[in-house]
Formats: structure tokens, sequence, C-alpha cells
């Protein structure tokens, strides 16, 4: 029987969990990123070899990137597009070099994954990340002032983001502007109101068809590359997974990422089965069958829960709480893992912020260290039992 590999995301030196934390929290590999490179260049072997040796002199492996970013103008084709590609595709071959196996990345335009509130606090008392759609549509029509945006809310949303806006104080107004363009760890862009209503202005007329068609052309470019260099790349889901402040989302739906494996067939071109991402639409309503039908090229998992609300709203519900089965989800991953040479990577994706966490300023909203080692104990155990009761009782 084959177990998946136990993974945890840090952020790099700076990160206030340290890789010793990790190593209690009983993860073995890292999830990192070179964050100081800015987006579109190079990652040169020496600053990889770097960090892979500070993740290895704890005792942990550097299992995977999250993520290499892809330039707004690849994304777009337009400016330096093919200069970005070149240097992407040297990344990979770097990173292939130094022995590092997965590489995650996004094709979401301007904004990575968006978040209202950092600190929602729920009924256990520890705080979560919370979007919510009346206060997202408060900033889109109130403080964005994007054209025709009303035209994308629904009645009711309307009325209750006209309300939102009327009561509230600046704080709150200023502190929804920073959640949602300030930047959430690892987004690596930050904006302004005004300079993020110009990046979207850059977006007029690629639609979803002209997006998908640019990463269909990314693929086939950069897909090859990784393959060569024996790196597999995992696209993240979009989060949340529908169109966001006008802008085009193609990485939603099974059938999105059926999309994205026809682009280039191999298993070097896969997924990274995000079930918080996919899971916060409400017609994504059956996770482990489509775990089921993309499963065979998962390859990074982010496993976590969201609470979806009428309105579109979600928060990050405990690991094994929230809107999805969390036990049918595992079962199909250990199923597929058992078809698998290697073991698929999976990290706890977020926790709460909790018992000692709220205590402390500053870090990573998502990224506790407490949260996250709930998370991956809940995580492991489950796994555990599924695999010992399916495996381990016939022996
Ligand atoms: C959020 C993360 C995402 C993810 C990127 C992958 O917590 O899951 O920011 O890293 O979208 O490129």
């Amino acid at each position: 029987m084959r177990h998946i590999e136990q993974t945890w995301r840090w952020f790099g030196p700076n990160d206030p969990v340290s890789l010793q934390d990790v190593r209690q929290a009983g993860a073995t590999g890292i999830v990192t990123a070179l964050h100081h490179i800015p987006n579109g260049q190079a990652w040169e072997l020496a600053e990889i070899l770097k960090r892979k040796t500070a993740v290895e002199a704890a005792g942990l492996a550097f299992s995977v990137v999250e993520s290499i970013p892809v330039h707004e103008d690849i994304k777009k084709r337009t400016g330096r597009y093919r200069h970005w590609l070149e240097n992407y595709k040297i990344s990979l071959r770097n990173l292939g070099a130094a022995g590092i196996p997965t590489v995650c990345y996004n094709f979401m335009p301007v904004l990575d994954w968006t978040r209202t509130n950092l600190a929602c606090r729920i009924e256990d008392g520890s705080e979560a990340l919370r979007f919510d759609m009346v206060e997202i549509a408060a900033f889109d029509i109130f403080m964005l002032k994007r054209k025709n945006a009303d035209r994308d809310y629904t009645p009711e949303v309307l009325s209750n983001a006209e309300k939102w806006i009327e009561h509230a104080s600046e704080t709150d107004k200023q502190r929804l502007i920073r959640n949602i363009i300030a930047g959430l760890p690892g987004s690596e862009e930050t904006y302004t109101v005004d300079n993020f209503r110009d990046t979207l202005a850059t977006y007029e007329g690629i639609t979803a068809d002209v997006l998908r068609t640019h990463l269909v052309e990314f693929l086939r470019d950069v897909a090859p590359a990784a393959e060569e260099a024996g790196v597999r790349l995992a696209i993240h889901p979009d989060d949340p997974p529908f169109p966001i402040f006008g802008l085009p989302r193609v990485v939603s739906t099974a059938a999105d990422v059926e999309a994205v494996y026809a682009a280039y067939d191999s298993p070097f071109n896969g997924l990274c089965y995000c079930t918080g991402s996919f899971g916060a639409r409400a017609d994504n309503d059956n996770l482990p069958a489509m775990f089921r039908q993309l499963g065979h090229r998962a390859n990074f998992l982010h496993l976590r829960q969201v609470q979806l609300e009428p309105d579109g709203s979600f928060y990050e519900a405990n690991h094994l709480e929230g809107s999805h089965d969390v036990y049918q989800i595992m079962l199909e991953i250990v199923r597929e893992q058992q078809r698998r040479e290697h073991p698929i990577p999976m990290r706890p994706d977020h926790g709460h912020r909790m018992l000692d966490d709220l205590r402390k300023t500053g870090g990573n909203p998502g990224y506790t260290a407490i949260g996250r080692l709930r998370g991956l104990a809940e995580l492991r155990g489950l796994e555990m039992g599924i695999v010992r009761s399916l495996f381990d009782n016939k022996t």
C-alpha cells in the first residue's frame, strides 16, 4: 500500500512558522517558492539549490514549488510574453536539474486567491478566512466603481451591498480594500484601488474564450519543457472558481480542467486538486466524483473545507467539516495513490487562527501553525484509517 506525501507550505526564511515547527507537525515535505524573485524572472539554479539545502538541513524534502507565477503578459499574450515564457522554461529546467519534482501555478488574471475577511470569528472562537459576496459587491460597485458592476450580482446581494456601504466605517472600508487587493500570502502582486482599476482595464477584450486559448498556448509551449525536465506541472484552480470583477476565469470546473489536460496529453501536465477552491462553487457539488474524473492527473493536493452560503459567500470550515464529504474525497485519493509509483504530495490548505496563535500578531493569514497542524493531523488520521481498513486488514 502506498501513502500520499504529507507536505507543508513554507514561505521561506521569513516565515514565522519555522522548518523545525514543520517537523514537529509531522510533515515530511516542504512546499515553497522563491518569493524574492520578481514575476517573470528566471529562477537560477544556485538560488534553487540554496533553498533546497536549507530545507534539507532541517531533515525535510523540497517537494513542491508553489508557485512560479505566470506573468500577466503571458495571460494576455502582450508585451514581452515570449521572453517571460522562455524564462518560465529556464526555471523549470533548473528545478528539474535540482531534482524538484513538482511545480504548482495558476492562470487567474490579476488576482490570485481572494477573501474579504481574514479573521472571521466562528462558533468555537477561532478565526477563519471568509469570502463575502455582499462585501465583494460593495467594493466592486461603490469603491472600485467598475462600469456595469451591478449587473454581476443578484438583486438580493445588491440591496445588501447598499446597506453594507451605508453602515461601513472608514476603517471597515480600508480593511476590505486591503483584504481584497493588497495581496494574500503567496499572491505576489499588490494593488491600490487606482492601479487595480488600471490593471483591470488591460484585460478589456480578453473573454473567457480568449483566456482559455492563451492557457492552451502556454501549455503547448511549457508543458513539453516540463516533461523534458522531469517536473510535474499542477495547475491550481481558480479561487473562488467563478469570474470576479469582470475578469474571466477558466480553471473552475471539471470541463475546464479537461481542456487543460487536452492541451498537452502527458502526466507532467496535471492538476493541483484543491478541494477548497473547486468546492466554493455550488455546482461543483460532487467533489469525490470530480476526483474520479480528474484524479489520474492530480499531481498535487490541497485539502481543506468550505462552508457555502446561499448568496455565494463561503468561509473556510475545519478540515473535516463543511459542505463536502472529505471522507469520500480521501477514499478516492487513496485509491488513486495505489495506482501511482510516486507519493502524491498533499498539504493541509489553510487553517484557522486558533489557541495560542490568536495571541500572536502578524503571520500569514490562513497559514498559522496550529490551525494547519490540526488540519494535517485530521487528514493524516483519516488517510491512515482508510488505507488500513482497505489494505492492512486483508494481509
Ligand atoms: C492560497 C493558495 C494559492 C495558490 C496559487 C497557486 O492559499 O492556494 O495562492 O498558491 O493560486 O498558484
